[in-house]
């Protein structure tokens, strides 16, 4: 049945239970528009792929994405089948016989969707006449070059025109169009005057974006910018205009999170009605501690490369090696790799002086290369053939030990490996030495020299040698099972490292601290990421549940790294025991982030368009609070209440220290006294 109750009830006995007034979602059709619809570009596609369930359990065959065509995605992703409700297919064919080509199938991700894909190139030949409908319309007009944007005005055209040919149908129509490449489908429908339901949530702002990665101090003059002109003087002005024009076209505006909604405000002069934090499909374990069991085993694996990659230097202590990581999208700055970077060079001199602990630090960022290289290569096989020399003497030595105690005796273990043994391993052996340092980087760089990444490690210094406590290794393409050198997708070498590092200048969500979170991986964020917001309002003292938050709003570059560099050493002098009860409490924060709570608050964003769109018919009270109410993750019970311990904010200190960093830690006890002591709840949601 589609008609299904809203109310919501609580995922772990911590999060509040919520009611929002039923939806007749039978006499409704729910489409959801964006670029990244079977088409990974970026994080939109990871909001609409992991959102897919909920939405999907909410709304049944009433639910269809809608995208553009990619002959491979399409081939790769989707089951083709023919859609289930005659409006569809009846629109679907009015574009179709007008020489368009639609494509219907079945998203093969977790809810199965249904997704209708446009085919730009088979549309392609009415550009002209679609960029003078939008000129008449709007005056934006777009130039012939940006092929982006004439494409998502072909998407968009396509899109209006299908919404036009549903309309006949008695069914009521809420489109929910992402980013400003949807932009050009909402500002059509809504002057056509199509009579629908419409949401615009943009992911990131164009010119924040852009005004970021200029270095400009960016958040202390929001208000002081004069937009146009910094649009066209990036030559982004029609861009900018297409999505402005969607945020005002729109009945419902929501953006990703508070910060983006002050940035939204000053950039798009429209202030969000709705907040949609982004939340993820969390998968629990039936066994409470396999997390850290998952985080044993990838850890094994990653050890097992950097004992190939530093073949010859392994001169250090793996069981005291700390894996960290910075992984996503190669903005370098907008993305915090530059003051990652300075403050590992800081972190490198007192783990030198103060410490005996060594940390191996990933950047996993796309860049051009042009394959893996030699050195790097050559690492794992030297390794291979350690590994292989090891078990064939082992073998031999077995079997002699074997035939000696059948009979009796103890074998002379002086005399047990002859000396073509010797001999095998001193080459072995031999094999090992190197006359240069272990690579920073695994691939062959197209742009060496200029690297962004490269030339601070230049200027820092930090180039594997022997004495540095920091190793650096950069793996200039994301992460794959298949990879001849470092065959792990990237969840489970999320899951082998200890520390996430994700110091954002620009992100107006950003995954990958939440992604760690729900792995039950320490991570770390800054107050100018969503996410690291959302924390900050949610959970008291998120350090101690390994969530660590930079400032990078209301202190200096210099500051910001001072504090990254602590928030780094404090956790190099965790114990092994500290460390895996840290695990457990960042694992536990993972409800926080499932969909099934987070959706609420796109559920609330429909009902609001409904009722704008259609006021006698869908009613809620505009002026009333989302009624969905939030509240924040208690201390954890064992963290010593002052507000000076939650720098350090590390489990509290045991005198045991166990051998083994992988072994569970059962804190059932501790997760019950936490659970009881809920703080009282406030309401968050509306801007
Ligand atoms: C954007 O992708 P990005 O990495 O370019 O959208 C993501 C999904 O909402 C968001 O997490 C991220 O911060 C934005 O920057």
């Amino acid at each position: 049945p589609l008609s299904r109750s809203l109310s919501m009830t609580s995922l772990s006995g911590v999060l509040p239970a919520w009611e929002e007034a039923e939806l007749p979602v039978e006499d409704l059709l729910l489409f959801e528009v964006a670029w990244e619809v079977t088409n990974k570009v970026g994080g939109i596609y990871t909001v609409i792929q992991t959102k897919a369930k909920i939405t999907v359990d909410e709304w049944g065959e009433n639910y269809y994405m809608m995208g553009p065509y990619f002959e491979h995605n399409f081939k790769t992703q989707v089951e083709a089948c023919e859609p289930p409700n005659p409006a569809i297919r009846k629109a679907m064919d009015a574009l179709i016989h007008n020489g368009c080509q639609v494509h219907f199938g079945r998203w093969l991700i977790e809810g199965s969707p249904f997704v209708i894909l446009f085919d730009i190139g088979s549309a392609a030949w009415n550009l002209d006449r679609w960029k003078g409908d939008l000129w008449e319309t709007c005056r934006i007009g777009l130039p012939y070059h940006d092929r982006e944007a004439n494409d998502s005005l072909i998407l968009g055209s396509l899109i209006a025109w299908f919404f036009k040919e549903v309309s006949w149908c008695s069914l009521n129509v809420i489109g929910h169009f992402h980013e400003w490449q949807a932009g050009p489908g909402v500002i059509l429908s809504r002057s056509r005057k199509i009579p629908m339901a419409t949401v615009f949530t943009t992911h990131a702002t164009l010119l924040g974006r852009y005004l970021c990665a200029g270095n400009a101090d960016f958040y202390n003059n929001l208000d002081k910018f004069d937009i146009d002109k910094e649009a066209g003087e990036r030559q982004i002005y029609h861009r900018y205009c297409l999505e402005r024009a969607a945020v005002h076209c729109a009945h419902v505006f929501t953006t990703v999170s508070q910060i983006t909604a002050v940035e939204a405000s000053h950039m798009l002069h429209r202030k969000p009605d709705v907040v949609t934090p982004n939340g993820l499909n969390v998968k629990k374990f039936s066994a409470m501690h396999e997390f850290q069991n998952l985080h044993s085993t990838s850890k094994a694996r990653i050890q097992e490369f950097v004992r190939g990659h530093f073949y010859g230097h392994l001169d250090f202590n793996l069981e005291k090696t700390l894996f960290f990581f910075i992984a996503g999208r190669y903005e370098f700055s907008n993305k915090g790799a530059d003051i990652f970077l300075e403050s590992l060079s800081r972190l490198n001199y007192l783990l030198r002086v103060r410490n005996d602990m060594t940390v191996v630090v990933f950047f996993i960022m796309p860049a051009k290369t042009n394959n893996f290289n030699v050195e790097s290569l050559k690492g794992q096989a030297v390794r291979k053939q350690l590994w292989d020399t090891a078990h064939t003497v082992k073998e031999k030595f077995g079997k002699k030990l074997y035939d000696a105690l059948l009979k009796g005796q103890i074998p002379d273990m002086n005399s047990i490996l002859d000396r073509d043994d010797f001999t095998i391993m001193k080459r072995a052996i031999y094999a090992t030495q190197r006359h240069s340092l272990p690579p920073v980087t695994t691939h062959n760089m197209l742009d060496d020299s200029t690297d962004p990444i490269l030339s601070n490690v230049r200027r820092i210094g930090l180039f594997n040698s022997r004495n540095d406590r920091v190793k650096i290794i950069f793996h200039p393409e994301f992460l794959s099972s298949t990879s001849p050198l470092l065959p792990m997708d990237y969840e489970d070498f999320v899951r082998g490292c200890n520390l996430g590092v994700f110091p954002s200048y620009y992100e107006p969500w950003g995954y990958t601290p939440g992604e760690c979170t729900v792995m039950g991986i320490p991570s770390v964020t800054t107050n100018l990421s969503g996410f690291g917001c959302f924390m900050e309002e949610h959970v008291s003292d998120p350090a101690a549940y390994g969530v660590y938050i930079v400032d990078r709003r209301f202190r200096s570059p210099e500051e910001s790294c001072k504090q990254l560099t602590q928030f780094m050493f404090s956790f190099c002098q965790q114990s092994l025991r500290q460390r895996i009860i840290q695990r457990n409490r960042t694992e536990r924060l993972s409800d926080l982030l499932d969909w099934k709570y987070l959706g609420r608050f796109y559920i609330h964003a429909r009902h609001l368009a409904l009722n704008r769109a259609f006021p006698d018919k869908f009613k809620i009270d505009p002026m009333a609070p989302l009624k969905t109410e939030g509240f924040r993750y208690p201390r954890p019970y064992s963290v010593p209440p002052s507000p000076s311990a939650s720098i350090h904010s590390t489990p509290h200190h045991s005198d045991v220290e166990d051998d083994d960093d992988d072994e569970p830690y059962d804190e059932d006890e501790e997760a019950e006294r936490d659970r009881l002591n809920i703080k009282a709840p406030f309401v968050l949601g509306i801007v």
